[in-house]
């Protein structure tokens, strides 16, 4: 065991779950949390809650993230083999012309984090001074250095020796994969009650539409929010429109201190949302102060070790639970495992 750092940040949970921790709130995924899931398993339905993962279509939501591109494999003589269509008889090798079977084989290039997706603890960091000497260093949950425990191609020991270039030597999804990230989800349904206008939501509201649906959330729940940003998201068929993708839909206010706290209190284990960052992107924010872009990640990733969940596809579970006047569910969500991967395209499955 190494301990990372000599002061973490005020409301940290760094070094509860140990100095090597890679999971924080995750580890509240207990076999009792998945128990507790079970138990809500009543009807033996279940719900696909991903975006075909090349919605939202082009790159109007985050230039940085282009759509997959999807490709046939290249043949041993680097050409793109012929799709559907690769006899074993014309492989190198197996030239034998008795085999009958015909073959597929593709490669993609995906953007981890284009679609539906898991935000890890390597997502985000801060500038703190976590080893005491009074000068802020690059670190992110429970003291992992960047340059050092995340490696990029300007760091020298960028790359693993695997082709890799900028990876997480530490907090990469495989950690969450490994563990399995099952248990009980809860939903909060805000565009029920508020419907699809751009707004924040602070805890005020979020306290009332829980009262008014009956909602509790317990340590270790994974908590939903469905804002409705992912229905339009489908409605516009891969051909976003560049205002309304930044002015739909409700988000979590992050400038409201009292929300920021029920996070913390309310220990939830993973923070997900079908919109596209659970915060909203607010523009200029005229505070002069050095603090955090999107302090809801700030708070959950390189503080509590909450990861993520974004542009989640929630539509159909939102109004089966409603009809049958319930919130909780059976949430089965890993992400890839994938070594060193910061953030992670998945198919979660809500079971009622
Ligand atoms: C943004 O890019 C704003 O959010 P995220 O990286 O969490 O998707």
């Amino acid at each position: 065991m190494t301990q990372r750092w000599q002061r973490r940040p005020d409301g940290s949970t760094w070094g509860d779950w140990g100095d090597d921790d890679e999971l924080g709130r995750v580890n509240l995924l207990t076999p009792e949390k998945v128990l507790q899931g079970v138990r809500e398993v009543e009807a033996g339905i279940t719900f696909c809650l991903s975006l075909p993962l090349d919605f939202p279509g082009g790159t109007v939501l985050n230039q940085r993230r282009p759509p997959p591109r999807l490709a046939p494999t290249e043949d041993m003589d680097g050409n793109a083999a012929t799709f559907y269509n690769v006899r074993m008889s014309e492989m190198p090798d197996f030239g034998d012309p008795k085999y009958v079977d015909v073959w597929a084989d593709d490669v993609v290039t995906l953007s981890l984090q284009y679609s539906t997706q898991w935000d890890s603890l390597a997502h985000v960091g801060a500038e703190f001074d976590a080893d005491g000497d009074g000068i802020d260093e690059a670190v992110y949950y429970n003291g992992y250095r960047a340059g050092t425990d995340l490696v990029g191609p300007a760091d020298d020991a960028g790359g693993d020796g695997c082709g890799h270039r900028s990876f997480a030597k530490h907090l990469g999804l495989e950690h969450m994969a490994f563990h399995g990230v099952q248990g009980r989800g809860v939903l909060i349904d805000l565009a029920h009650h508020l419907g699809h206008d751009w707004r924040g939501v602070g805890l005020d509201t979020l306290q009332e539409i829980m009262a008014a649906d009956d909602i509790v959330v317990e340590p270790g729940d994974m908590v939903l929010f469905h804002t409705g940003f992912a229905t339009k998201v489908l409605e516009w068929n891969r051909e976003p429109d560049p205002r309304e993708i930044f002015t739909s839909c409700t988000y979590l206010d992050a400038r409201d201190e009292g929300l920021l706290e029920w996070i913390v209190d309310s220990q939830l284990s993973a923070l997900v949302a079908d919109n596209y960052a659970v915060e909203g992107l607010v523009g200029k924010d005229r505070d002069p102060s050095r603090h955090s872009f999107l302090p809801i990640h700030h708070l959950c990733l390189f503080k509590l070790g909450v990861p993520l969940g974004e542009l989640w596809y929630l539509h159909e579970l939102a109004a089966w639970l409603r009809e049958h006047h319930r919130s909780r569910f059976l949430l089965t969500a890993p992400p890839l495992r994938l070594p060193g991967i910061v953030g992670s395209p998945l198919t979660p499955i809500a079971t009622v």
